[in-house]
């Protein structure tokens, strides 16, 4: 995020509210590697920052009111009262900043108002975290002008819990730390049970290849009913097997669970996806840290979407389009990533053929009569930070 992004939102925001604001804030999308669905199991995760970010300018007030504005949305200042704030009041935009600052309220912070601007690259709907990026800006400015010392994995936690209750979306906590934790130049390996967290160096260029993102355009959303039926599908699981979460079954004693389900059937799918998924995380995290070459990562990424689609059932006829015609045209491994339903997938690339994969993969789209795919390069950039 350069210098000129900075002081175009700094000087918007003095045109909206008449006055230079206090600071300003940026926060990253995300990008999963690996580990999905097993964040609100406990499990394992591995994303790493975008360069695309939320950035926000923001002042304090004193006087109980909260006004947003966002250039990324039509319309002007939405102004609320902090006393008003209540969950699952607000269907549009504002709930995402709104819900941060009740929930810092909430936990006992003494925030006492702000005027805030915000503007995102983010794209929104494409399962790269957009809505995680404009709550964790949000969280870190208030931490900042509040002097409230909240380290990354606090204000992740406040944040999710923003959008949990809020909002009204029953998501887990590994776009919130992306955001608030990532390191540049490294994916973030991190345990979702207790935020314990690893920067693993992760430095594709070095070794000739590439990671892709494609957007597919469609779009999803996760208050909407599917992500919340895995998630209660999980936990039944967990139940059924009498664990606190399905990270307590070990990769080693799968078989032995899924035969203990009896006859539910779609619960032993869901169980299967997010044991072997944390397997596959620890495969990966072994892999990168023993020194090999990172190519050895591809067939598990591959893996992965297999059981995202089949086990997990979330992927689509977009991402699996992405994922086949990437494969056959020569990627080392590629992926659905993000809740799914739509949104992205991921193709690890030799630099050299990340044209012919780019083309094949947009001349496939047009033939299967979809929407133009947005393909970009994804290089491991910084968290959440104060730019300003
Ligand atoms: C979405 C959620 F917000 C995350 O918490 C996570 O569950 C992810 O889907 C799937 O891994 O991004």
């Amino acid at each position: 995020m350069s210098e000129a992004v900075a002081e175009t939102v700094a000087s918007r925001f003095s045109e909206l509210y008449g006055a230079e604001p206090d600071g300003v804030w940026a926060a990253p999308g995300r990008v999963n590697l690996i580990g999905e669905h097993t964040d609100y199991n406990d499990g394992f995760v591995m994303p790493f920052a975008l360069p695309h970010t939320a950035v926000a300018a923001v002042s304090r007030r004193e006087d109980g009111v909260l006004r947003l504005h966002s250039a990324d949305v039509e319309g002007g200042v939405t102004e609320l009262r902090l006393d008003d704030l209540a969950p699952e009041s607000d269907k549009n935009w504002t709930a995402y900043p709104a819900g941060v600052v009740w929930a810092l309220r909430e936990a006992g912070h003494a925030v006492t108002g702000a005027d805030i601007h915000l503007s995102s690259t983010v794209p929104s709907g494409a399962g790269l975290s957009s809505s995680a990026a404009l709550e964790v800006v949000v969280a870190l400015a208030l931490n900042d002008l509040y002097a409230l010392g909240l380290r990354g994995w606090q204000l992740a936690r406040l944040c999710q819990r923003a959008e949990n209750v809020y909002v009204g979306a029953p998501v887990g906590i590994m776009d919130q730390t992306a955001s608030a934790c990532c390191e540049q130049g490294h994916a973030l390996f991190l345990d979702t049970r207790d935020l314990s967290q690893k920067q693993i160096p992760f430095d594709l260029a070095a070794e000739g290849m590439r990671l892709l993102v494609v957007d597919t355009q469609v779009k999803h959303s996760h208050s909407e009913g599917e992500y919340g039926k895995r998630r209660a599908g999980c936990e039944k699981g967990a139940a059924l097997l009498g664990v606190n979460a399905l990270r307590d079954i070990a990769y080693d004693d799968l078989d032995a669970a899924l035969a203990r389900l009896g006859d539910e059937e779609e619960v032993r799918h869901l169980v299967r996806h997010v044991v072997t998924e944390d397997e596959r995380v620890e495969r990966v995290v072994s892999l990168l840290e023993s020194g090999d070459d990172t190519r050895s990562i591809g067939p598990i990424l591959v893996e992965g979407h297999a059981s995202l689609r089949d086990d997990f059932r979330i992927s689509c006829p977009e991402l699996d389009l992405v994922v086949d015609t990437a494969l056959t045209s020569g990627a080392l491994g590629a992926r659905m990533t993000g809740g799914g339903f739509g949104g992205s997938a991921i193709v690890l690339a030799e630099e050299t053929d990340v044209d012919a994969i780019t083309k094949a993969i947009t001349e496939a789209f047009a033939a299967a009569g979809f929407k133009t795919p947005r393909v970009f390069e994804a290089v491991p950039s910084a968290g959440a930070r104060r730019v300003r």
